[in-house]
């Protein structure tokens, strides 16, 4: 590249640029480019150092490069990494045993990424509805929610109700009932049908703003669902884990989904690592050949997940979820400012909507938070998802609400 000797261009600059001339043009990523992590905090290739308000969609609950987690990647990593399924590895099995255990279920199936889980949950879920409820061949029907967010594949998109994720991707995969989310109504109307096989929800909508459903909705949906012999399949890969105060979001009402699907921080955002649980008499419905994946279940994927599943207990994430959510909420709901329309979450997973003040909206906030030190992404336009590390202390949280109430502040 030719520079000139008058303009410097910033290494930042540099890396946008590169991205930018060689990468689709997928995403639009708020302009700050990161090259370290330790715990809450993230440092960008200037050295600047930034709480990070979106752990990486989640994924991240355990802080960045947590020692125990790495440790177990590097020590597993020098010895076996990848062997297929078409042998056994000695991980495999004592990683389903933890997991089992861990949340209560019979039986698990190892993926890699949150959407393949989903589609190993459609899957499963379809056949059930075939081998054990009796649906006539090829009419099985899954509710879904308006504005829920699954992944990328294209039977995932084909349940979506948002133009972006699906414009010119069709055709799409017939088989899906759309519903409103925190529709009782409309969930027993859709239930009539005796094609239903399944329900698919998120017990916390991530993507559509942080949406929190009535208290009891999720009780009451769940036993519908057992009323009509419908399984109830929950979507915890951003919710799962801690992050809203509780093991797992459906654990607020006491909720046992018949699948759980967990992603994200199932690895702590150190190895993409997917898992879906059920029951004997589901899971069991799926045969040697008829499902799997390369890398699914692979040891070093066993071994990492074991170990970030361990810090979230030996460092009692779930309780400091909770405390910590409360008090960032409080502090929050103090913040007197026209911009701050809305504070709403569970845990550490929480949203503010953003009132545009003098032609400036949610991105500009977040241009201004990441100049104050402090990285969230907006999502829907006007919504700033704050969703930092569970391992946050609360002079911490203190210290981010200071930087979100001056960073209003200088708005006005
Ligand atoms: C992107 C949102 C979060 C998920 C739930 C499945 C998946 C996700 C509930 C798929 C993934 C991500 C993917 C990321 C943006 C993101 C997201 F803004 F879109 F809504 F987290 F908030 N179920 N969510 O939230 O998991 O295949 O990606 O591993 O850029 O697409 P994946």
């Amino acid at each position: 590249m030719q520079q000139s000797t008058t303009t410097t261009i910033t290494r930042t600059q540099e890396l946008i640029e590169l991205e930018d001339n060689y990468g689709a043009h997928n995403y639009h990523p708020l302009p700050v480019v990161l090259s370290k992590g330790e715990g809450v905090y993230v440092w960008d290739v200037e050295g600047k150092r930034y709480y990070d308000f979106l752990s990486a969609y989640s994924a991240v609950n355990q802080g960045h490069c947590h020692p125990k987690i790495i440790g177990a990647l590097i020590e597993q990593a020098q010895k076996l990494t990848l062997t297929s399924r078409a042998f056994y590895n000695d991980l495999l099995g004592e990683y389903e045993r933890y997991l089992c255990n861990y949340f209560g279920f019979e039986r698990v199936l190892p993926m890699n990424t949150g959407a393949e889980g989903v589609e190993t949950a459609l899957k499963l879920c379809r056949k059930w509805g075939y081998e054990v409820k009796g649906i006539e061949a090829n009419k099985a029907e899954i509710i879904v929610c308006n504005e829920n967010f699954h992944g990328r594949t294209i039977s995932i998109v084909s349940m979506s109700t948002d133009a972006d994720a699906k414009q010119n991707y069709g055709p799409f995969t017939p088989g899906f009932i759309n519903i409103p989310y925190n529709d009782l109504a409309a969930l027993e109307k859709a239930l009539e049908s005796k094609n239903v096989a399944g329900f698919l929800i998120e017990p916390m909508q991530g993507e559509a703003g942080v949406i929190v459903p009535e208290e009891g909705f999720l009780a009451k949906a769940a036993a519908l669902c057992k009323k009509h012999n419908v399984l109830f399949i929950a979507d915890e890969i951003q919710t799962g884990i801690a992050r809203t105060g509780k093991l797992l979001a459906c654990d607020h009402e006491d909720v046992k989904p018949d699948i759980l699907i967990l992603g994200k921080a199932l690895a702590g955002g150190v190895y993409p690592v997917s898992a879906v649980l059920s029951s004997h008499e589901i899971m069991l419905t799926i045969k040697p050949g008829q499902h799997g994946s390369t890398y699914g279940g692979n040891p070093l994927a066993c071994k990492v997940a074991i170990a970030a599943l361990e810090v979230v207990k030996d460092e009692n994430l779930t309780e400091n979820a909770a405390l910590m959510g409360e008090r960032l909420r409080k502090g929050l709901r103090a913040i007197q400012s026209p911009l701050l329309k809305a504070v709403r979450g569970k845990g550490l997973l929480n949203a503010i909507d953003i009132a545009p003040h003098n032609g400036k909206d949610a991105w500009d906030v977040c241009l201004a938070l990441r100049d104050n030190g402090l990285l969230a992404k907006p999502t829907h336009g006007d919504k700033i998802r704050f969703a930092p590390p569970l391992v946050i202390t609360a002079a911490q949280i203190d210290d981010c609400i200071d930087i979100i109430a001056n960073t209003l502040k200088a708005f006005e």
